[in-house]
């Protein structure tokens, strides 16, 4: 049987969305009230019509269930919602973190995050880009401390001369990885600054936060990208609203981004606004920002990385059970 989840405002309309996509002989399996948000229909409909209801689909449905709830908790829009549910409910692996995770798979792209590609070999200068106060900076520094760890060298270069503190920020964190800062405040510096770059370097452009929906705000970032060649990567914190950030994503990704980096997993407990913009521009998820500190680092994203962070194994159970969690 092929179970599949639908939202929609009242009962009847999804009933509706279920005939129009499953027909007259699709079975209703559950259904659950979701308040203001609708309500959420799962169905079933049977490949084989003498195959009785089994155990697997009994204990899919409990999955896809338990999954329904993580998804409510983490206010992922009810459209992704039900995308995942169908993707995980098609799945045979066993218990519902694994299930997530192949859902998350097939929904939400990955990317490991950027390092040097080896001696000799020229890659991109990684800009980072954002929202004032999304951590690219403290992301720039975390970027160039992986490249230390892995032995390879790295130049940081920032573009923010202006915010208040932002230099001694930057100077700060370059004294305490021992790379070399570079100050670019403007498209024509940067082109200069990078033609004195060694190539073998990691290069990281550290910018000025944008409004990314006011063209003139962004018209200096624009011209750094493509001066630079660079690979833009959005810088996004975890926590926001999905709507919102999903539409803060896309104006980034018409800025050029490639790629998204989360800040501030570590701060955020509901993180449907991170899959809402991952999902909504197909940029890949190239890594997790899990603490302020550069030490707290950068973590990779995978699709069970994930899956562990909305559902993690032992607390979201009991936490979802009584309901401390909404
Ligand atoms: N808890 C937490 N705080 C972070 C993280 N990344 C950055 N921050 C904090 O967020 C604030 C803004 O970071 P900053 O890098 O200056 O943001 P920028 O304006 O985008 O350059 C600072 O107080 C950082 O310490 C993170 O992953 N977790
Ligand atoms: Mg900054």
């Amino acid at each position: 049987m092929r179970l599949r989840s639908f939202t929609a405002s009242s009962l009847p309309d999804a009933m509706e969305l279920v005939r129009r996509q499953l027909g007259d002989d699709a079975v209703i399996l559950s259904t659950q009230d979701l308040g203001e948000r609708g309500v959420r229909v799962t169905a079933g409909l049977d490949d084989d019509p003498d195959d009785d209801f089994g155990q697997d689909e009994g204990a899919a449905l409990a999955a896809v269930e338990e999954l329904s709830e993580v998804f409510d908790y983490h206010r992922v829009p009810p459209g992704l919602v039900d995308r995942l549910l169908t993707a995980a409910s098609g799945l045979t692996a066993q218990g519902p973190q694994l299930m997530l995770a192949g859902a998350l798979d097939s929904v939400v792209q990955f990317a490991p995050p950027p390092l040097p590609s080896g001696t000799g070999d020229l890659r991109a200068p990684i800009l980072l880009v954002g929202p004032s106060g999304a951590g690219k900076t403290t992301t720039a520094a975390k970027l160039c401390a992986r490249a230390r760890l892995a032995n390879r060298p790295a130049t940081l270069i920032t573009m923010d001369t202006v915010s208040a503190g932002a230099r001694e920020q930057a100077q700060a964190f370059a004294k305490a990885l021992g790379v070399p800062l570079r100050e670019a405040p403007d498209a024509e510096r940067l082109g200069q600054v990078l033609g004195d770059c060694p190539s073998d370097h990691l290069i990281v452009i550290d910018t000025v936060g944008v409004n990314p929906y006011d063209a003139e705000d962004c018209r200096p970032l624009r011209l750094a990208a493509r001066v630079a060649r660079a690979e833009p990567l959005l810088v996004l914190p975890a926590g926001g609203d999905a709507f919102e950030s999903a539409e803060v994503a896309l104006a980034f990704q018409e800025l050029g981004a490639r790629g998204l980096i989360a800040t501030r997993l570590d701060a955020a407990r509901r993180i449907g606004g991170l899959l809402a913009a991952a999902h909504a521009t197909g940029l890949p998820l190239v890594g997790a920002g899990l603490g302020p500190s550069i030490g707290s680092g950068l973590a990779n994203l995978n699709p069970i990385a994930l899956a562990r962070l909305l559902m993690p194994e032992s607390a979201a159970g009991d936490l979802l059970a009584t309901g401390t969690r909404s």
